[in-house]
Parts: structure tokens; sequence; C-alpha cells
């Protein structure tokens, strides 16, 4: 297509330019908030955090779009250059690794355990996106327009965007109908988007180890090892690794937000057993699982006797990679709950915020 006309188009469907910037900003909050909310979601019965965050996510391609055309001569022009253009670069580039990053995953073009340095594709998006927040707010800072009535207003504008919407959603489908008639990187996938891991067997070797960077213990002598059960119980226990009795079997599905899974078959002691040998009162309402290194992450009670604190997997020992002498098996929930390394079951009457940010930062010291 000729520029001219191609120029003509794009300006008829359009937003106008400042409409375009505050969309931008609030559909990158939509993804933000998307994104790590879809970190909790581990049952099929929140689908639709995920089906928003991709359908938002192309949507955001053709605003950005949009804007870059709009913005190319200031940014290609050096004289044009002023001390905020870097930002306004840094923005532009985070927003598209984001996104470029997100469609790739989406389209299958590589491996789930595909590693970029030491990340695999959807860890980086995550980085993008993270990275996305704070130069986005700053670049607001920098360049604020107020938003006006006018921009708002209209039903051929309201119409563009409902537009745009469709037209993210029908893209979405096509993909996934090509995809699963192709058969490239969709068919397999569950609704978080994890693929199967690609490596053979069903113990140790089988599934990757991933901890967050810092989380690194040396490894734990068994001999050593003990798991306190204690907080608001009746009677502590402190059980060494012989006395633990691990008789309960079951299958579970591990889903790492890196963005591979594996079903595998743990063994372990049921953690209702542990809470059984306890007795806790009638307040105890959350179980805390917490490891060698601080980790922690806690379940509601009910929750938690159905989960199994595991010594093995596919019928080894666990690795120490995996977590030994035992780790937290935690069906429907996703991977980063799982802790590994697990010392301490802690018996309590509240839930715990504060893990949010203890998986985050444990291991540093
Ligand atoms: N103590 C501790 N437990 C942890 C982690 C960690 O970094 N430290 N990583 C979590 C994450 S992100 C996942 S996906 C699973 C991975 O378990 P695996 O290494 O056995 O595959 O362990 C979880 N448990
Ligand atoms: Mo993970």
């Amino acid at each position: 297509m000729p520029g001219r006309r191609r120029g003509r188009l794009l300006k008829r469907v359009q937003p106008p330019p400042r409409l375009v910037d505050w969309s931008l900003l609030a559909l990158v909050c939509v993804e933000v908030a998307s994104g790590l909310l879809s970190f909790t979601v581990g049952t099929p019965d929140g689908w639709y955090v995920f089906r928003l965050h991709r359908v938002v996510g192309i949507t955001l391609v053709f605003l950005l779009a949009f804007k870059l055309s709009r913005v190319r001569g200031r940014l290609l022009n050096r004289d044009r250059w002023r001390p905020t253009t870097a930002l306004s670069v840094l923005t532009a580039v985070a927003a598209l690794g984001a996104l470029a990053t997100g469609v790739a995953w989406v389209v299958g073009v590589v491996g789930p355990e595909t590693r970029i340095a030491y990340w695999t594709l959807l860890s980086v998006h995550v980085g993008f996106g993270l990275a996305l927040v704070p130069l986005a707010l700053a670049h607001l800072a920098t360049r604020f327009r107020r938003p006006r009535r006018v921009d708002f207003e209209g039903r051929r504008t309201a119409l563009r965007f409902a537009g745009l919407f469709v037209a993210g959603a029908v893209l979405y489908r096509l993909q996934e109908l090509a995809s699963a008639t192709l058969g490239t990187g969709g068919a397999e996938r569950r609704f978080t988007g994890s693929r199967p891991v690609e490596d053979e067997g069903d113990g140790n070797g089988s599934f990757p180890v991933t901890s967050w960077v810092a989380d690194d213990p040396d490894p734990i002598d068994r001999a050593a090892w003990s798991l306190v059960v204690d907080g608001l119980v009746e009677t502590p226990l402190d059980l060494d690794y012989g006395s633990l009795d691990p008789d309960a079997e079951r299958e579970a599905l591990l889903d790492c937000t890196s963005g591979w899974y594996a079903v595998r078959e743990w063994r372990g002691v049921r953690v209702g057993d542990l809470l059984d040998r306890a007795g806790p009162p009638a307040e105890a309402s959350h179980v805390r699982f917490v490891s060698t290194t601080g980790y922690r992450w806690t379940l509601p009670i009910e929750e938690a006797r159905d989960a199994l604190v595991a010594t093995h997997v596919g019928g080894e020992r666990l690795s120490h990679g995996h977590g030994a002498p035992a780790r937290l098996v935690a069906p429907g929930r996703r991977g980063f709950q799982w802790v590994k390394w697990v010392v301490r079951v802690e018996v309590r009457d509240r839930d715990d915020p504060a893990q949010w940010l203890v998986t985050l930062i444990s291991g540093f010291d």
C-alpha cells in the first residue's frame, strides 16, 4: 500500500493521541494486575484471568503501533532529542519486549524450557512487564498531559475502541485455532499457558529444578534434619526423617509460573495426619510451611490437610534440588507455593500476607 494511503487509513482508525496515551497506561495496569493475579490461579475456574491478559495484550500491540507511528519523527530525528527521550526509548523497549515475548510465548516459537541466559521466555516476559511499571510512571511524569473530556467523548471513539478489543479477541481466537490445527505449541497447553516438560521418565530427573534466583541452600543432611510441627497445637512435634512414615501417595500437577508443568506421583506424609497428631484447637485456620531458607507459604487449614509433605517423587527419594529431605506438594496451587526444604509446619489463626514479599527476596542475604 502506498505510504500516503496507509497514513490516511491509520488516521481513520486511530483514536485521538491523548486517548491513546491514557489507554496505554490503563491497559498496562490491567496487564500488570492480571499478570500478577494469574500467578495465584492454579485451578481452571480462573481461566478468564489468562484470557483477559492475552486479549488486552493484543489490543496493546495496536495502541503501541499508533503511538510509535505518531512519535516516530521525534525518536528518529536527533535534533529533536531531549533529556527525557532516553526514558521514552527505555519505556518503549520494555513495552515492546513484554509484548514480543508474550506473543512469542503464546504462539509457541520455542520450547517450554528453552532458556535465554538463565530465564525461560515467560520469565523474561515477566521481567519486561515489571520493568515497565516504574518506566511508564516516570515517562508519564515527564510528559504529563491531562486527559480531557473531549478525548473520551463521541460514539466514533467508543466504536473504535470496541473495534480494537474485538479485533484483539478475534486475532487471539484465530491464533488458537491455527495452533490447534497445525499442532504448534498449543495443543497440550494448560489454561495457564504452561506446557508439559519434555524430559523423559517420572523421577527427579524428569522435570526442571526451579528456584527463585537466590534461594539455593546447601544440601541438607537427612540424619541431622527434623520436621517441627508447632504454633497453635496442643502437642508440638519434632520428627526426624526415620519417624516420618511417608505412606501417602498422590498424583499431582506442578505448574511453574515460568511456563512448564509436570504431572508426577508424589509420596510423603499427609499434612492432615500430622495435624491429627499435633491437635490444633478450634481457632486454628491456617498452616504455614517454612523452608530452611526462610521461604514460606500458608494454606487454609482444610486445604493444608489434603497436601503432602513429600519425601519421594516417581518412586525416588527427593533429590536436593527438588527439596530434600521434604517439600510441600500443594495440589491446585502454582509451583512457587510448593515450598522446598521444609523444616517447619506452623499452625496459625490467620493468613500471612508478608509471604508475597518473602518468596521474592528469600535467599538474598
Ligand atoms: N524454598 C524454596 N521453595 C521453592 C522455590 C524456591 O525458590 N525456594 N521455588 C518454587 C518454584 S518457583 C517452583 S516452580 C517449585 C519448583 O519445584 P522443583 O524445583 O522441584 O521443580 O518449587 C518452589 N519451591
Ligand atoms: Mo516456579
